[in-house]
């Protein structure tokens, strides 16, 4: 994709369909210790569309009463959030320079018709870090903008295997995900989409 701003590095099919089908496993394997839950917008208690789970020392979390916030346990069993897998370690350890590991992954399950509407990700003390993020499944069309949100925005079409660095100048610009395109990949067995994000939230 030519053009991409300052800060965005995109690894179109940086992993291969067996490095796909690991990470699969090893997220299926991580829901059965942390199963996905419904999180919902602050204030007005607005049931999200997408899904969520985490791995990790911390996980992102938002509810009705206390917002949006990184916490060490799940929200519904109280357990402890499972490890990153160390597939996913490695890759932040290859692809940044950033002198620590990633304490949080935000596992975000997408149905066919679900969305993330515009927003900025500033819940994170280590405003320095990167954010990386994988795609698997099916495909999605990512919007980015600018650091306001009446900035004008582009769209990236985000596939399976696909990997997004957001660092430096454009680690505060508006993001979303437009929609789903049903049916695009057969990674995943019922379908949908799945993003892993990874975070470091506190200063090292
Ligand atoms: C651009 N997730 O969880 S990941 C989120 O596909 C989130 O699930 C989307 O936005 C998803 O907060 C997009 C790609 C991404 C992640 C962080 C960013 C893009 C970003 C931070 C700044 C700018
Ligand atoms: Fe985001």
């Amino acid at each position: 994709i030519p053009g991409l701003p300052e800060g965005v590095r995109y690894y179109p099919s940086l992993l291969g369909r067996r490095r796909q089908e690991a990470l699969r496993g090893a997220v299926e394997e991580a829901l059965k210790e942390a199963p996905f839950y419904e999180p919902r917008l602050p204030r007005s208690g607005k049931a999200m569309s997408v899904r969520m789970s985490n791995m990790g020392p911390l996980g992102w979390l938002t509810d009705k009463e206390k917002g949006y916030r990184y916490e060490p346990r799940h929200p519904v069993t109280g357990a402890p959030w499972p490890p990153i897998p160390e597939l996913l370690l490695e890759l932040w350890a290859r692809l940044t320079a950033y002198p620590a590991p990633p304490e949080a992954c935000l596992i975000n399950y997408y149905g066919p018709v679900s969305k993330m509407g515009a927003h900025q990700d500033r819940d994170e003390a280590a405003l320095d870090a990167p954010v990386l993020s994988v795609s698997l499944g099916d495909s999605a069309r990512f919007r980015l903008g600018g650091l306001k949100r009446s900035d004008p925005s582009r769209q990236i079409l985000l596939h399976s295997g696909d990997v997004l660095i957001l660092e430096g100048p454009s680690r505060l610009r508006f993001h979303g995900i437009d929609r789903i395109l049903g049916g695009s990949s057969g990674l995943l067995p019922g379908g949908g989409r799945l993003n892993l994000t990874l975070r470091r939230v506190t200063a090292p």
